[in-house]
């Protein structure tokens, strides 16, 4: 259960963010609207919001979840693999502080970003990608040791339609792991119960297991559906404009 999560405001230049994608440009209206549902929909699930404010030097930074890992034993505080977001985990370490008073770091040269970790009850998959290298994923395997986690990595740079490991992959609790198609045969996969996401629903693999509730992008029916056939609760929401710029629903939130 979690009881805490922590938000950004998005700022009003969050179209100067980093993307991959072209889908468009964000209109702020809807961005704020969207981040907004989100923040409530996290209050409907029984979380305590702390909100920071926008931070207009850090356009990605409504992307809290990339700046830091927090577990139930212990945070760390990643290094963002893109050079734009480095700054960003400053101000996350005074907003966990009186939560974690004591977070490890990530040192040069490695790098990690949040969304590239998957926890699935004791065992954390760790993705290298783009933006957390073999450096940063070593460190942080030996990190979650220390406080007693086993890790293994994924490798998803060979797969250009991720950004993150959890663009493909999210743990929803009941051993069960929800995996795009494309990374669905992994071996390390085989003990979950797996729900595959077709691969013109791919981006609704990355959803979010809050208490009672599964946090789905809106537009993907099929998904849903199949969530509720086994027995999940979900909770759509409009991500559109978080989608343009390469965002998906766990990475607008550190929960805890
Ligand atoms: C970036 O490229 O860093 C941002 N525009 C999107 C980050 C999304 N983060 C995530 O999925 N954990």
């Amino acid at each position: 259960m979690f009881t805490d999560a922590i938000v950004r405001t998005p700022g009003a230049n969050f179209d100067e963010g980093l993307t991959t994608v072209s889908l468009g440009t964000p209109s702020f209206e809807r961005v704020f609207a969207q981040h907004s549902q989100y923040c409530q929909a996290l209050v409907e699930c029984g979380l305590e919001v702390t909100t920071l404010n926008a931070d207009l030097g850090f356009p990605d930074s409504t992307f809290v979840e990339d700046t830091a890992i927090l577990t139930a034993r212990g945070a760390v505080l990643t290094r963002p693999g893109a050079e734009s977001r480095e700054g960003e985990v400053d101000a996350i370490r005074d907003a966990i502080l009186d939560f974690f008073p004591e977070p490890l770091t990530i040192e040069a040269p490695g790098t990690v970003d949040g969304g590239d970790i998957c926890e699935a009850e004791d065992h954390f998959f760790i993705g290298l990608s783009h933006r957390t290298n073999e450096e940063g994923a070593r460190q942080l395997a030996r990190l979650l040791a220390s406080f007693g986690y086993e890790s293994s990595t994924i490798d998803v740079r060979p797969m250009t339609s991720v950004l993150h490991l959890k663009s493909g992959i999210s743990y929803i609790g009941e051993n069960t792991l929800v995996v795009m198609e494309e990374m669905a045969e992994n071996s390390q996969f085989q003990d979950f119960d797996i729900i595959r996401v077709s691969e013109e629903e791919s981006y609704a693999a990355n959803c979010v297991r809050v208490n009672g509730h599964v946090l789905v992008a809106a537009g993907f029916p099929r998904f849903t559906a199949e969530l509720r056939a086994h027995g999940f609760s979900p909770l759509v929401l409009e991500m559109s404009e978080f989608q343009k710029m390469d965002g998906g629903l766990s990475c607008l939130s550190l929960r805890f």
